[in-house]
């Protein structure tokens, strides 16, 4: 197939804004199939025409709503006519932060119909991640509930419209309050509107972070499509799966692992859970019918604690992901018996690459390792500290590519340097080994992350937020073991000798003000008299964690 050149969308420079597969990696995925030229906009399209009839989506904003088919391509039509007919267009960054609920679903396919690239936040990020996002990728405009988890997030848009000169417009699905209500936007289509191209960018997905802010991650629609269908014959997803999104609807796991996205490829139903925990969820379960969904594992494990006492019927659910951060195998082992489903459990990154372990894989491997990856054509390269690879079996750092991981972030070609090797591999930070049967076991990171239960913290980015307090002369942030999220965040904090001290509560107050999730405020504060060092003299953040860990058991 050959790609005929296109004018570049507005304000957007193919190949650089982001880094693209070289020529040669392109025909290879479009000759083996992967790459099958297929648009998110014209694969709703095309399951509207298919069963326009289906139940595509049930939702609870706060009552049970359904959307068939199409219902949910019409509301795509109008809402992308909307956003036209306000200046919104090809190439256009807004940036998303909806819970779940349909409105999410309508708004994401309205962009991607018109070619706009949504930016996808989470409901819990605040101020300073959505000024970051909005600012970054010079967004036009931003969609927000009213009100979620009883925070007004209509708060929010003086101070992010102060930092992004871009943004024009801010839609609220709900009470609009002095902005823009999203279902006054809807409008019928007075033509047709000009199509995305199936190898251009279809949105930009946020990274875990290991440095001061998020990195954006372009996805275009050939190669999250072929995660899709990759993730959807695995899992054995069809037009009989009933998905629950437990998580939020907006992370790469709940959206394409297979997700909420992978069930409407197959023409299934997807279901959005309102919240998590498992009183909601399995009410949901019996209710809905549900077959399948995705957890991290302290969800997992709540859900595995609770479900022996619940009196709903939860015999509907075949199968359950767990991934996004390290399942103990203890763990792992018991939620079979509790659930009575299979487990999956999922090695995946916002970057590309997913694992999974296999349906008739045997069930110590299911336990043990995080699976294998999604593609025949995913390069896995294990390494030692300078990149020559390691004795089979061994640990070392995981470098990936391939036809559904990112060649670079969006505008970081500094960044993009030491990310990913020079042939294009991806640097995960992850510190992996290979079983003989080619399973992955993650056995740990090499970046400094934490990951608490899913949700990544990047240390140097609430690090600089604390710096800021006048009382604190220096701060390391550091991950501490945790039974129930496997990491929590610990702030070693040197207080300036002239300040009056401050408590660990005001450290965390502090933090919180700054206007950042929740996730990210520190669980501990300790005040200590000065920080552990390498043998170059750098901030040991392994000696802090160890005098952590000792300090936890006197
Ligand atoms: C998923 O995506 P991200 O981008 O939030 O985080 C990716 C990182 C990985 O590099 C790894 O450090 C960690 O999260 N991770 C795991 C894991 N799954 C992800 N660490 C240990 N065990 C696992 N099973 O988290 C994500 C994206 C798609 C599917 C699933 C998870």
């Amino acid at each position: 197939m050959t790609i005929e050149p296109i004018p570049a969308p507005s304000g957007l420079t193919p190949g650089v804004d982001a880094p693209t597969w070289p020529e040669e990696f392109a025909e290879r995925y479009r000759r083996a199939g992967h790459w099958r030229g297929e648009t998110f906009g014209r694969m709703l399209r095309e399951r509207a025409a298919a069963h326009p009839d289906r139940v595509a989506l049930v939702d609870f904003a706060p009552g049970r709503r359904t959307r068939t088919y199409r219902q949910l391509d019409e509301a795509a039509d109008r809402l992308a006519a909307g956003f036209a007919g306000r200046g919104i267009g090809r190439g256009d960054r807004v940036v998303v932060q909806l819970p779940n609920t349909a409105e999410f679903a309508e708004v994401v396919f309205a962009l991607f119909r018109l070619g706009a690239l949504p930016v996808f936040a989470l409901p819990a990020h605040r101020d300073t991640e959505i000024t970051h996002f909005c600012a970054f990728s010079e967004a036009v405009a931003y969609v927000i509930p009213d009100v979620h988890d009883g925070f007004d997030h209509r708060d929010l848009t003086t101070r992010v419209r102060r930092g992004a000169p871009e943004l024009r417009e801010i839609f609220v699905a709900g009470d609009p309050g002095g902005h823009t209500a999203l279902s006054d936007v809807p409008c019928d289509p007075s033509g047709p509107l000009p199509e995305p191209r199936p190898h251009e960018l279809a949105f930009l997905q946020l990274s875990g972070g290991t440095t001061g802010v998020s990195k954006l991650i372009p996805r275009t629609h050939d190669d999250y499509l072929y995660s899709l269908r990759g993730s959807n014959e695995i899992c054995g997803v069809d037009a009989d799966t009933r998905f629950l999104v437990v998580l939020p609807a907006a992370h790469n796991f709940p959206m394409s692992s297979p997700g909420w996205l992978g069930t409407l490829y197959a023409g299934g139903r997807v279901v959005m859970c309102p919240k998590p925990d498992p009183t909601t969820a399995f009410a949901l379960i019996e209710q809905e019918r549900i077959t399948m969904t995705g957890l991290v594992p302290p969800l997992a494990l709540l859900w595995t604690d609770s479900a022996p006492r619940t009196e709903r019927d939860l015999s509907s659910l075949e199968l359950v992901l767990v991934g996004g951060a390290k399942y103990s195998e203890q763990a792992a082992r018991r939620l079979e018996p509790a659930l009575g489903c299979r487990l999956m459990q999922v090695f995946g990154m916002a970057e590309g690459l997913v694992n999974y372990t296999r349906l008739d894989d045997d069930p110590e491997t299911i336990v043990t390792t995080q699976g294998l990856p999604i593609s025949p054509d995913d390069e896995i390269r294990i390494v030692d500290d300078t990149d020559r690879d390691v004795p089979d079996g061994a640990f070392g750092h995981l470098l990936t590519r391939g036809p559904y991981t990112i060649r670079g972030y969006w505008r970081a070609p500094e960044h993009n340097r030491s990310a990913f090797t020079e042939d294009g591999f991806y640097r995960t930070g992850d510190i992996v080994r290979r079983t003989a049967s080619g399973h992955l076991v993650v056995e740990g990171r090499a970046k400094d992350q934490i990951n608490r239960g899913g949700e990544k913290v990047a240390p140097e980015e609430i690090e600089n937020i604390i710096l800021a307090h006048p009382a604190v002369h220096d701060v390391s942030l550091v991950a501490v073991p945790d039974d129930y999220l496997g990491e929590r965040t610990l702030a070693h904090v040197i207080l300036r000798a002239d300040a009056e001290p401050p408590t660990a509560a005001q450290i965390k107050a502090f933090v919180r003000a700054r206007g950042v999730a929740a996730y990210k405020v520190p669980d501990l504060v300790r005040f200590v008299d000065a920080f552990p060092h390498t043998g170059v003299g750098k901030v040991s953040k392994k000696g802090l964690r160890s005098a952590a860990a000792s300090a936890e058991q006197r």
